[in-house]
């Protein structure tokens, strides 16, 4: 519930409570046998996979989970439990060394006294920036509202928290300050099979427009994010939320459509900045072939 309210938001923060949720319902179960608690995990998986449509990420790590369990030759449901928890724990970890490495690849491409322009709240993206101020390079950072949830609001917050020269504007002024800009970091929910990302809704209005100021566009992303079923030709399901969350009373019969992300076409992207460095979006199915080929399979 927590998710789809978006309390907890962003591709990363709903995977990591996804894991935090299987967890937990592995410690609690009441299964009597392996049988019982494959169910209770593959009831648990369905009910997450639909709390956010458009989350590879999260759809991944409990695919891998499960996976574990599944391989395992043992019967007992605390043993198989006992998998759940050190299979998430490891996961978390994962993510936590791609997160790192990331700051620490992306951050290189900061200059100093640069002005970055961010979509949304991506932690990853406020992770790096984080990590470029701690290591002493100065920066300015321009954050759109993210209408209609203004989740740009919270990255404005972390900005400042951190002593950062902040910027927030509506993001129908992205193009009036782009000549400003040196350098856009958004984050992404999905990456597709042809290198196209998903984010959030605006993002690729961004990318056109860097790409028409020629500003380089960079997107942060953990490989995970990639969405197999793209490959085998179902396209990402975009999430269609609300029409309360634009208008709460609405004049009667007005058709009001709130789509949660777009998709932007990797020719608009300069790189991915992942924990294997910064690929080009083309590359990405051989990239994945080498880091995580159980995710093609
Ligand atoms: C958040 C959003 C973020 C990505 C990446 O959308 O689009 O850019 O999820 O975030 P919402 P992260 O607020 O609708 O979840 O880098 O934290 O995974």
């Amino acid at each position: 519930m927590r998710i789809k309210r978006l309390e907890v938001q962003g591709a990363r923060n709903v995977a990591v409570a996804v894991i935090q949720a299987i967890e937990t319902l592995a410690k609690e179960t009441k299964a009597k046998n392996k049988k019982e608690f494959m169910k209770e995990l593959s009831e648990a998986k369905e009910i997450l996979f639909s709390s956010r449509e458009t989350e590879p990420f999260m759809r991944n790590a409990v695919r891998w989970i499960i996976s574990q369990v599944e391989k395992s030759v043992h019967e007992k449901v605390e043993e198989l439990a006992e998998i759940v928890s050190f299979t998430s724990q490891e996961f978390l970890k994962n993510l936590e060394d791609s997160k790192r490495k990331i700051a620490e690849i992306g951050g290189k491409r900061i200059r100093n006294n640069s002005v970055i322009l961010t979509h949304c709240h991506s932690s990853t993206v406020t992770y790096l920036l984080r990590r470029a101020k701690l290591e002493g390079r100065s920066f300015e950072v321009i954050c759109t509202e993210s209408r209609p949830v203004f989740q740009g609001r919270i990255t404005t917050k972390e900005m400042l928290e951190l002593g950062v020269n902040t910027t927030l504007i509506v993001d129908s002024a992205a193009r009036f300050f782009m000549n400003h800009v040196d350098l856009v970091i958004v984050g992404a929910d999905a990456i597709t099979s042809e290198g196209n990302v998903v984010n959030k809704i605006g993002t690729s209005m961004i990318a056109l427009i860097a790409q028409e100021a020629r500003t380089p566009f960079y997107v942060v992303s953990e490989l995970l994010k990639f969405d197999p079923i793209t490959m085998y030709g179902d396209y990402e399901k975009i999430e269609e939320r609300s029409p309360n969350e634009i208008w709460e009373n609405p004049p009667k019969n007005l058709i009001i459509k709130n789509p949660a992300f777009d998709i932007t076409r990797r020719d608009f992207i300069h790189g991915i900045i992942c924990e294997e460095g910064i690929i080009s979006p083309h590359s990405i199915i051989q990239v994945m072939h080498r880091k995580y080929p159980w995710v093609l399979e």
